[in-house]
């Protein structure tokens, strides 16, 4: 195992059994517009110790997996995201062993975490299943005239571009606390995934799947919590029955932060169509999206996007108190 870091306040918390949050860096660098997404990092480390618990930034430095950014590596993950990669769980030998700075996504995140024994992170939305990932796509269609293949599409049509945020959590012991799945992706295909890969999906205060920008999907949740006392007593369960996977915490966005509902449709639509034009293929996809999103509604979304990550980043730091407390 190439070393990795822990920073002295987390590893002090984690040894007393005190709460520890853990934050993904990936929004910072790739989901989020610098310089905004540095002054974001340090305010979501400010929220996680307001609400009594310790913030665990994660990201890769240098080849060195990191667990509690310092000023310095925050400010090196969102300097310039085209000198920092996004690492998925898969990404994290070579970033090692070659000496690579990125960011991790919720993925990386997780096993990171799970590995120094932190119990609860809080992201925006999961990564999921993307739209058209199990349909041919109609550019592929040779009998339409096409000649090239769709680059983001296999040689059947299919993209099968599903983010290992899934298969990661399904074999991860963390509570992930975010506001659904990006509306980017296919909300539907996506819960059938955490089903399959056994992963509980526990609604906060609700039965509507959130819907990241939106506060609900029209999707039901079999789970419904009402505190973190709640979470917390589900994570026990969880550790007792010796379930492998990660508990999901849907925590909607609060209705006067959402976005638009015909904003949203209407920038969707427009952007899924330019990605398409573009041609973009694996984990680019989610970072252009959420871009186009944020220049579309004129910086609405973005401050949509914040809303939604505080609110997870509270509702986390609440589950990770409880959790300690339970433990005592
Ligand atoms: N949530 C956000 N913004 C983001 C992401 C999540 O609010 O940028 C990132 C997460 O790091 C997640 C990743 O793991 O998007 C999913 O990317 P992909 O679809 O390539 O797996
Ligand atoms: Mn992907």
């Amino acid at each position: 195992m190439p070393d990795m870091k822990v920073s002295a306040t987390v590893a002090e918390a984690l040894a007393a059994g005190r709460p520890v949050v853990a934050l993904e860096s990936t929004l910072l660098a790739h989901g989020l517009p610098a310089p905004r997404n540095r002054a974001v990092g340090a305010e979501l480390e400010e929220l996680v110790r307001e609400h009594g618990a310790v913030p665990a930034t994660i990201a890769v430095l240098a080849g060195v997996p990191t667990i509690g950014l310092d000023e310095a590596g925050l400010a090196q993950i969102t300097e310039d995201p085209n000198e920092v990669l996004k690492l998925s769980v898969r990404d994290l030998a070579p970033a090692a062993a070659l000496g690579r700075t990125g960011a991790t996504t919720v993925a990386s995140t997780a096993w990171l975490a799970a590995r120094v024994g932190i119990r609860v992170f809080a992201t925006g939305g999961l990564g999921g299943v993307h739209r058209g990932s199990a349909q041919p796509s109609r550019q592929t269609s040779r009998a339409a005239g096409h000649e090239e293949a769709d680059g983001a599409h296999g040689s059947d049509g299919h993209s099968y571009d599903e983010s290992a945020d899934l298969p990661t959590l399904a074999a991860t012991r963390i509570t992930v606390v975010c506001a659904g799945v990006k509306s980017i992706l296919d909300v539907g295909a996506t819960l059938e995934r955490l089903e399959t890969l056994g992963v509980a999906v526990l609604g906060w205060r609700t039965a509507d799947f959130p819907g990241f920008y939106l506060p609900g999907t029209g999707h039901r949740l079999d789970w419904r919590v009402q505190d973190a006392g709640e979470v917390a007593a589900v994570m026990a369960a969880a550790d007792r029955l010796g379930a492998p996977g990660a508990l999901v915490v849907a925590n909607p966005v609060a209705a006067p932060d959402a976005l638009d509902r015909e904003l949203h449709d209407r920038v969707l639509a427009d952007a899924l169509a330019a990605a398409s034009r573009a041609g973009l293929r694996g984990k680019a996809v989610t970072p252009f999206l959420l871009a186009a999103f944020h220049r579309e509604t004129a910086g609405a979304s973005l401050e949509v996007n914040l809303a939604v990550v505080r609110g997870n980043v509270t509702v986390a730091a609440q589950i990770a108190n409880a959790w300690s407390q339970s433990r005592r």
